[in-house]
């Protein structure tokens, strides 16, 4: 078929150029003659759109020049200043354990910073049994961008902050101020929100903050992320998200993210994209490419539930993940704004390619 269409093609050039010869040697040529032409005209032109854009996969499979090479963008700057601000203002509230007036202060606060974005916010609330028994006042925050459009992902932290220090050896009661088990994701978060919500993305975006993430018990399962638990299955969006990152503990000075097992067996695509983000942005001393075992966090809750592919940023650099894993020390001096830098500009990189 092709090659047919292609002889014929030959051949009607051929006898245009052979006639275009005689017509030069006439003088002046006739109507009849000019008329015959234009049809011959336009017969080829019918036979080079068919041959081009109907029998020729070939050439319709070749992306035009400007699709296979997209133009280079301007990635705006994450400012880390900025990010840690909004860690330290969190922590500045006090431990936001649940029922308490720090976990309201901080709620508010995260409502109005959203609001401030011009972002659409919207608080799922209610009440959950913890593990001991007790009623725990929960709010699910999240705040869109871009509400309206069909391709969205989904950007989510933890804002509640553990109520002991169960890993120190010290005053193992009292809750921390986990400035990274919590406060870190959520500032990179704000940061991302702040400058997202100036930006003309070609996707929507679902800035989610779990609550209750740490009111759980080693070895009483499910009793960890209960707010996610509660959202992925009551699931309060209009459209599901293409894919979700969960932010934990991004803050450390020495973080180390590889790729941890929940996050590859469900979105190792997204894992492979981000981690391409930051090895070529120069952050790839934080982001290793090795397989760690799968942990319990809230993106688990969301793969299971809400069912879309969910991966997990989160400090594996020790065993217990990072050193000051509730403990005291999870506080607002070893929080390091250029950890936070290297996880938010490679999101945001990633975004805006999208
Ligand atoms: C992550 C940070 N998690 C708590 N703080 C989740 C977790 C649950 C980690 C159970 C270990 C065990
Ligand atoms: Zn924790």
């Amino acid at each position: 078929m092709k090659d047919d269409f292609l002889n014929e093609l030959r051949e009607e050039m051929n006898t245009l150029f052979f006639k275009s010869e005689i017509e030069k040697r006439k003088e002046g040529g006739n109507d009849f003659f000019k008329h015959m032409m234009l049809l011959k005209v336009f017969k080829i032109a019918i036979i080079i759109v068919f041959t081009f854009y109907s029998c020729s996969p070939d050439t319709k499979d070749v992306p035009p020049a400007e699709e296979a090479a997209r133009p280079a963008l301007n990635i705006p700057d994450f400012n880390a200043d900025s990010a840690f601000s909004f860690v330290k203002k969190q922590v500045d509230f006090g431990p936001r354990i649940p029922n308490s007036k720090a976990h309201d202060d901080c709620a508010k606060y995260l409502v109005k910073q959203f609001e401030s974005y011009g972002l659409t916010v919207h608080q799922q609330k209610g009440v959950v049994k913890g593990y001991d028994g007790k009623s725990l006042n929960f709010n699910n925050i999240s705040a869109q961008y871009q509400p309206e459009n069909p391709r969205r992902v989904m950007i989510s932290a933890h804002w509640d902050s553990r109520p002991w220090a169960d890993h120190d050896d010290q005053d193992t009661s009292k809750p921390i101020d986990a400035a990274n088990d919590g406060a870190s994701g959520i500032g990179v978060m704000l940061e991302l929100a702040r400058i997202i919500s100036k930006q003309k993305l070609t996707i929507g975006v679902d800035f989610v903050c779990f609550d209750m993430e740490d009111y759980g018990k080693p070895w009483v399962e499910n009793s960890y992320c209960l707010g996610s638990q509660y959202w992925s299955k009551n699931f309060p969006l209009k459209v599901k998200p293409s894919y979700g990152v969960n932010l934990d503990m991004v803050g450390d000075p020495n973080a180390l993210f590889t790729y941890e097992g929940v996050s590859a067996e469900n979105g190792k695509l997204v894992l492979d994209k981000i981690w391409k983000a930051a090895h070529t942005l120069g952050y790839g001393s934080y982001f290793s490419y090795d397989q760690t075992s799968p942990i319990i966090d809230d993106h688990l809750y969301v793969n299971q539930y809400a069912k879309f592919p969910c991966i997990d940023i989160i400090d594996r650099s020790s065993p217990a993940f990072s050193a000051t894993w509730h403990t005291h020390d999870d506080n607002i001096k070893n929080i390091s704004p250029k950890t936070l830098k290297a996880v938010g500009q490679s999101l945001l990189f990633v975004f805006m390619y999208e």
